[in-house]
Order: C-alpha cells, then structure tokens, then sequence
C-alpha cells in the first residue's frame, strides 16, 4: 500500500536554445511545474507539467495549472492509499479537463511506483524496446533557407524523420524545398489546427510530396472534418489536439478520422490514459508514435519510457535534451545517438532532478 504523504510543486524556468514558432504562438523561454509525491516511507516520485504558458495549444495554462494542481489535485491525492497507479489515476479523473496538470501527478505516481517496486518505468508500462526511434520537430522559420539549415543539422545527428511545422502561408513552399534538398529523409507535416475545417487545396498539394503523415490540419473537435479530408488523400493524418481523452481516439475510428495517433502524455493526463489509448490504438491496427511539449528532463523521461511500448512504430518526439536547453534539470541529459534514446534499465524514470540547478532555476515553490 502506497499513501502519499506530501506533494511539492515548483515552477521552473529554462530558456530554449532556439525560438520555437508554430502555427499559433512562439516561445524562447519555457515554464514547467515539477511535481515531487514523496509517500508514507519518504520515497519520491516526480512528475513534469509541461503546459505552455498560454491557452494556444490546449486550454491550459502554466497558472491554471499551477491553480489546479495546488487548489484540487494536492487535495485529491493526499492520504489516499493505493496500490498501482491506475488506482490513483481514477481519483485524479474525477478532475475534468484539466489533462497537463494531471499528467503531472500520474507521471510522478508511476515513476514512484517503479522506483518501490524496483523496476524500470518503461517496463512497468508493459514497454518491450530497449531503445526509441527519436524524430524531431522544427518550428516555423523565417526563411525556407533558415529551415533546410535546421533539416541539415539534424539530419546529420541521425534524427530518423523531421516533422515540419506548418501554417498558412507557410505550407507547400517550404515543404517541397526540404522535400528537393532531401529527397530520402522521412517527413511529416503538422498544422496545430490552423487551417479552416474544409479547406481541401493546400492538403492536396501536399498529399503530392510523399510526407509520413498530416498531423492536426483542423481544430480539435473538427473529427467530422478531419474524416472527410482523409476520405480524399493518399497521407494518413494523424490527429493531436484531437485526442484529449481516450473517447476521443474512439470518435476518431468510428469515423476514420485520421490512420495514426499521437499519443502525448500531457495531452492526455498522464501515462495512466496514454497507455490505454495505445492498447486501442494496437487493438484497431493505428501506428502510434509518442508526442513531445518540449518537456524537461523528469517529462522526457516518461515519453521515453511510454515509448519503449511494442505500439509505438514510428519515431517520437523524443530529441535529446541538447536540442532544446543548453542544461537540463536532470543530472545527466536524455542523450539521442544516432537515431536513438537508450531505454534505463534502472528503477523509476532513470533521470533524476538536479537539485542544485533546480533550486537556481525554481520561481516559485510550494
Ligand atoms: O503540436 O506537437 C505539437 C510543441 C509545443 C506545442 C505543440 C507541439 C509541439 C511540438 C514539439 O511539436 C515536440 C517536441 O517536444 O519536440
Ligand atoms: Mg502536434
């Protein structure tokens, strides 16, 4: 039996090496909130809430986060006894919405979980692979010349496919010159929802380049749309901001409306809901791959870890820790060679925090 004794959350801040602009916002710095359950016998679990600070990808925020996780999830978990997470992840989805905070607690729920019981968090979550394929995501740059720079640079640190941040204005374009410039490089597209439902031109166009995938071409709740725009194209597309619950990935197959899922921890409220939209998504035949919010070390760790289950078939998010922050908050940085992130073979997330580079790096602490 596990009880929960005391939670602490910190809010820290790191700055990003290079700008990261999508579709609907850009950021140089990031602000995450670290979650640290320690329980009855002082063992401690840490997880990552790893919201953007505006309400542009999901509704959430770093201070509704910070809000929720202080005013709702802190009370929720305290005391509770449980024996595997999946217990404490039904308490935690008496909260609605709310994903990225949640995300936090269940992560931090499972990494302490697989430190007590001794085993890897990857192999906790029933993951098979010893390493993951990593991909990487670049944002929108100013000039396409600044974009096939970037595809270079990380085509050469062996990412195994790049994914192209679109918008309009900024989609076929540059997309068939990194297309040209690399004609054997496996690349997908992603739209964070910026075009209108119904817009077909631009889809088909691109349908034309062979990418991977078109991830998120609509809104969120567009499944209908999204539906009728793969009824027409040759590309699977895959859906994000779509998938907010594992109901949602059930709409999505009843009406074919995209051929692959990503599967993002905080999008989805932790590694509890991610694990189970994975299992559906194998059972229906859907290739997953693991999505990133340019997460810290103890975030990066758990899509490492969820990433090493036997559904994930296409490169994740998962870059090195290098591609992002000149120091991470973890002892050592997730490391990508050649292609791969290595899976721990010890107990836990296998990355812990950095206590004193947190403590400089922390804003606020309760
Ligand atoms: O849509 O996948 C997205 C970052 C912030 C918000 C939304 C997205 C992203 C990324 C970054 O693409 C992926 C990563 O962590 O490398
Ligand atoms: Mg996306």
């Amino acid at each position: 039996m596990i009880r929960i004794s005391h939670v602490e959350l910190r809010r820290v801040r790191l700055p990003l090496v290079r700008q990261f602009r999508t579709s609907s916002h850009a950021k140089r710095e990031l602000e995450h909130i670290l979650v640290a359950v320690t329980d009855q016998d002082g063992v401690t679990g840490w997880g990552e809430i790893a919201s953007p600070s505006g309400p542009f990808y999901s509704a959430e925020t770093v201070e509704s986060c910070w809000a929720v996780a202080r005013d709702h999830l802190t009370p929720l978990v305290t005391g509770v006894e449980w024996e595997h997470p999946a217990e404490l992840a039904a308490v935690l989805a008496r909260v609605r919405g709310n994903q990225f905070a949640r995300a936090g607690f269940d992560m931090a729920a499972w990494a302490l979980w697989s430190l007590r019981a001794g085993v890897p968090l990857a192999r906790a979550l029933g993951g098979t692979r010893e390493r993951v394929a990593a991909g990487v995501s670049l944002g929108i740059e100013p000039t396409i010349d600044e974009l096939l720079e970037q595809v270079a640079v990380r085509v050469v640190e062996g990412y195994q496919r790049v994914k192209l941040k679109i918008a309009p204005g900024w989609d076929v374009a540059p997309v068939r010159a990194v297309r040209a410039a690399f004609p054997v490089v496996p690349v997908h597209v992603d739209a964070n929802g910026a075009y209108p439902a119904g817009e077909h031109g631009v889809f088909r166009e691109l349908d034309a380049l062979g990418l991977v995938m078109i991830e998120q071409p609509f809104a969120p709740r567009a499944f209908v749309a999204h539906a009728e725009l793969q009824a027409t194209l040759t590309t699977p597309i895959c859906l994000d901001e779509s998938v907010e619950e594992v109901d949602d990935l059930v709409t999505a197959l009843r009406l074919g409306a995209g051929r692959i899922l990503n599967i993002k921890v905080s999008r989805m409220g932790g590694l509890t809901p991610a694990v189970r939209a994975h299992d559906l998504a194998v059972a229906e035949g859907m290739p997953v791959w693991c999505g990133g919010m340019h997460e810290f070390g103890i975030g990066r760790a758990a899509n490492v870890a969820l990433s090493a289950l036997p559904g994930f078939t296409l490169p994740s998010d998962v870059s090195g820790s290098d591609k992002y922050y000149a120091r991470d908050v973890t002892t050592a940085p997730v490391v990508c060679e050649a292609g791969f992130v290595t899976v721990p073979e010890v107990p836990g997330l296998g990355w812990s925090p950095d206590p004193s580079f947190l403590a400089e790096r922390t804003v606020a602490l309760i």
